[in-house]
């Protein structure tokens, strides 16, 4: 059947540790990213990689992050994928340091690091995805298009292909795009979400329900801009998050309850990274370089 298993690697939750470490201390490292920072580039790659995943797909694979085919060329030619290439060459480095490692791995413990490292909560990891080769690349669009405005098309995407319910979908986009920014170069749209997009927090959904939200005046892609400072932006699918009702049920009480938030975020945010995966072997959890004292 098509289920992809983990397989068991060499190595224990030190050595994952290890790894973990390498891409943290990067981040202090290499700054020449905007903000100064590569985590919220790690975590877009992290979602990507498993976001391509589709449980009504026959073939082997169905997409997702098993077999690491967003190292081919194919796969990062989807024009939803444009930047990611930069967050791989960072990875590289660690790839060659700790060679055994499936790029499946890396990249979704990218988004791990990333998430913790910028404040955000304990992400559960496991190994064991495997390199496949590229005739098992996913097929493109699969990845939604921030252009569409309607609960329908946010749920055909999050809910018919990766199996989330309501609530998963809205914490996964709203504290998502807590962090990091747009880049015209990449996407066509322009700009952060939030006044500290290098920390991970509920600001996203605090903001979309206390601003006043107005299409930006530009020749570029439809966007939103807020009133108070014109230097924040919403995507037509973030509006969505607020123009439906039950999206916008669980905006309200993420505004409010930062710490629920936090939770909710990190049990689906670790169940984007192992869509279509079967496990047998415990979640690993990892430390913060702040934690170990590093
Ligand atoms: Fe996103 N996202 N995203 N996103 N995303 C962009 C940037 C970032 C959509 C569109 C865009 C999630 C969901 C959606 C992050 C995380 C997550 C950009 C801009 C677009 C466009 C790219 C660029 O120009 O560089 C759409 C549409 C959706 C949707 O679900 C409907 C989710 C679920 C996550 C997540 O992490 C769980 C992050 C982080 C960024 C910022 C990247 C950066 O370089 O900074």
């Amino acid at each position: 059947s098509n289920v992809n298993k983990a397989q068991l690697t060499n190595h224990d939750e030190k050595y994952y540790q290890k790894v973990y470490n390498a891409i943290a201390k990067k981040l202090i490292d290499v700054d020449d990213y905007d903000y100064g920072s590569y985590a919220p580039l790690l975590v877009r790659l992290a979602w990507h990689n498993s976001g391509s995943y589709d449980q009504n797909d026959n073939s082997s694979t169905r997409g997702g992050s098993f077999a690491g085919t967003m190292r081919f060329k194919k796969e990062q030619g989807d024009p939803e994928n444009a930047g990611l290439v930069k967050g791989m060459n960072y990875l590289q480095s660690i790839k060659d340091q700790f060679p055994d490692i499936s790029h499946g791995d890396l990249y979704t413990l990218g988004g791990v690091v990333g998430i913790q490292e910028m404040n955000g909560p304990k992400i559960s990891w496991r190994p064991g995805r495997v390199d496949l080769p590229i005739d098992v690349t996913p097929p493109y669009h699969r990845l939604p298009d921030a252009s569409q405005s309607t609960g329908e098309y946010v749920r055909s995407v999050f809910t018919q292909r990766l199996g989330f319910t309501d609530q998963e979908l809205v914490v996964l986009i709203g504290v998502g795009h807590a962090i990091g920014k747009c880049h015209t170069y990449n996407s066509g749209f322009d700009g952060p979400w939030t006044f500290s997009p290098t920390t991970v927090s509920n600001e996203f959904f605090k903001l979309l329900l206390s601003e006043d939200w107005k299409f930006k005046k530009w020749d570029g892609k439809k966007q939103y801009e807020d009133e108070g400072s014109h230097s924040l932006m919403m995507l037509p699918t973030d509006m969505v998050l607020k123009q439906d009702s039950d999206m916008k049920k669980w905006v309200e009480i993420y505004a409010k309850d930062e710490d629920r938030c936090m939770k909710d975020f990190a049990d689906a945010f670790s169940k984007l990274l192992e869509r279509g995966i079967k496990f047998d072997t415990p979640k690993m959890y990892f430390k913060t370089l702040e934690e170990q004292g590093l």
